[in-house]
């Protein structure tokens, strides 16, 4: 009786050790940040856009952007100086983002579906910005942010 408790236990130390040597030894994985790249969480709900910060350094920004709500959105950067709660509309009321008051630095491209969380990359230079959703209402129901670069 004794004897099979010294094996239980012995075999238990070594699925113990094994464990140990298993996760020291798997990779650690995940994504490097570029040296220098500053990371801004965004989040996207409805219907507003919020940064983290708001004033940026210039150079490389990794927005982190997440889409809190229950519908899809998109996220568009412009530099421009028009305030964001102030861009120029089509007729369609969204962003019309063939303005020459507009200079796209960034696009999602697809939309966000509900809890996506996207990594979106930008060299940014010092100036004014804004960051948008510009599916159909959504920025007229407020998803727009000012980010000013220094
Ligand atoms: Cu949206």
């Amino acid at each position: 009786m004794t004897s099979t408790i010294v094996v239980v236990l012995a075999a238990a130390l070594l699925v113990a050790a094994l464990l140990i040597f298993v996760f020291a030894a798997r990779p650690s994985g995940g994504l490097t940040v570029p040296r220098g790249s500053h990371v801004v969480r965004v989040d996207e709900r409805d219907f507003n856009i919020t940064a983290a910060q708001t004033t940026l350094p210039a150079g490389n920004v990794l927005f982190v952007d997440t889409n809190h709500g229950p519908v899809a959105h998109e996220l568009v950067m412009w530099q421009t100086s028009a305030p964001a709660a102030d861009l120029p509309l089509g007729k369609d009321g969204r962003v019309n983002e063939d303005s020459a008051a507009l200079n796209k630095v960034l696009d999602s491209g697809s939309s966000l579906q509900p809890t996506e969380t996207r990594i979106l990359s930008v060299s940014l230079d010092p100036g004014h910005y804004v960051l948008v959703c510009n599916l159909p209402g959504h920025y007229r129901a407020g998803m727009h942010v000012d980010i000013t670069v220094h």
